[in-house]
């Protein structure tokens, strides 16, 4: 079901993605499989914390990437998309790495990285990604900005008055909500009574639309068009793009407990990097050796990342020191009163 806002533009950039991008974007919907396969296991080794799999968003992460300009555009990921963004630099990989082991980023975040770090507070980063492009739109610079949310953030406060603002304003921001079924344990029957989650950009004022987010080339040219729309002058588009969340919501979660296996097992036909492999296969595009070769090149790359995050050497309290230019003084206070608790904790 695709909803339609009356004036919304034919499709603006239906001719791509070219054969090389896709092939590049098989490449990454790969990296993203295998770089969130490694962090799920390192915390069921206990050495890195809680993470969300991506399994079943790779193509709405790396199509969507692969739509943007990473030089202009930004991108405010929920918790699951980051694994997918390595085209807006190779960097990502480093910070994932060191965030799932405790590190506070910051002073590690390189500046022409325009991505930002994932959230695991619900939709707080809708209004962010709204006041980015508002922001550049009042300075006038070009690009836009594109934010990941799932159907469960849909529901938040955050979500509707950013998104009224960005319609009065115009605002160059793509809304791309992720409906893959399920919130923890809540299934989307629960969490909207609207026809659609598409449907409610209509009580925004701009277009709506649903698509198959199983497809990266669908996601590609319905970002793509989205950008053209916003960067155009005409403001903000939301996307829903359907998947199943085929793993774990967290590492925290067992699924089987309030969900059917057919239901899981129906979902895999559609698994987006298997069905894309076959796809470009058909097309002469891909191969399984390299599928196999792609693979063995992310687990190379993960395991260097790995490497440099032992190497690194951080506290606690240097959470205090990116926050702000210059720290307030109840800061000051409070990072104080953290280091000589832990310094205490260590003696005991
Ligand atoms: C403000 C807030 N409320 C509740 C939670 C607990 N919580 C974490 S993930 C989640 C479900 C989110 O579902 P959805 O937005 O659909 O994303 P998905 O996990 O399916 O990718 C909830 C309720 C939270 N992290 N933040
Ligand atoms: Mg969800």
């Amino acid at each position: 079901m695709v909803t339609t806002h009356p004036g919304s533009p034919a499709s603006a950039a239906a001719s791509g993605p070219t054969d090389d991008e896709q092939v590049e974007m098989m490449r990454r919907m790969i990296d993203a499989n295998v770089f969130s396969t490694r962090i799920f296991n390192l915390q069921r080794q206990g050495r890195v914390g809680t993470n969300a799999p991506i399994d079943g968003s790779e193509a709405i992460a790396v199509g969507a990437a692969a739509a943007l300009d990473p030089k202009q555009d930004w991108i405010y990921p929920q918790y699951r998309e980051q694994y997918g963004l390595g085209r807006f630099g190779d960097e990502l990989l480093d910070l994932i790495v060191l965030y799932n082991m405790g590190h506070p980023g910051g002073g590690a975040y390189p500046e022409h990285l325009r991505v930002f770090p994932y959230q695991i507070s619900l939709a707080t980063q809708i209004p962010h990604a709204v006041g980015t492009a508002w922001g550049m739109k009042v300075k006038g610079d070009p690009g836009c900005s594109l934010v990941f949310f799932g159907d469960g953030s849909s529901s938040e406060g955050d979500f509707y008055e950013a998104a009224n603002l960005a319609g009065v304003r115009k605002a160059p921001v793509i809304f791309v909500l992720i409906n893959n079924g399920w919130a923890i344990s809540t299934p989307t029957s629960s969490q909207t009574g609207a026809e659609s989650f598409a449907a409610k950009a209509h009580a925004f004022g701009f277009p709506g639309r649903r698509i198959d987010g199983t497809d990266p080339i669908e996601v590609y040219r319905t970002i793509a068009e989205a950008r053209a729309r916003a960067t155009g002058g005409m403001g903000p588009m939301l996307v829903e793009a359907v998947t199943y969340r085929l793993g774990h919501h967290t590492t925290a979660d067992d699924p089987t407990k309030y969900r059917h296996a057919d239901e899981v097992e129906a979902a895999k036909s559609r698994e987006p990097v298997a069905k894309f492999a076959a796809l470009l296969g058909a097309r002469g595009l891909w191969s399984d050796e390299q599928t196999a070769a792609q693979e063995a090149s992310a687990h190379e790359r993960f395991d260097g990342a790995w490497e440099r995050a032992q190497a690194t050497t951080w506290q606690p309290s240097d959470m205090f020191e990116h926050t702000y230019a210059t720290p307030t003084p109840r800061m000051l206070r409070q990072r104080a009163e953290m280091i000589a608790h832990l310094a205490a904790e260590g003696e005991a």
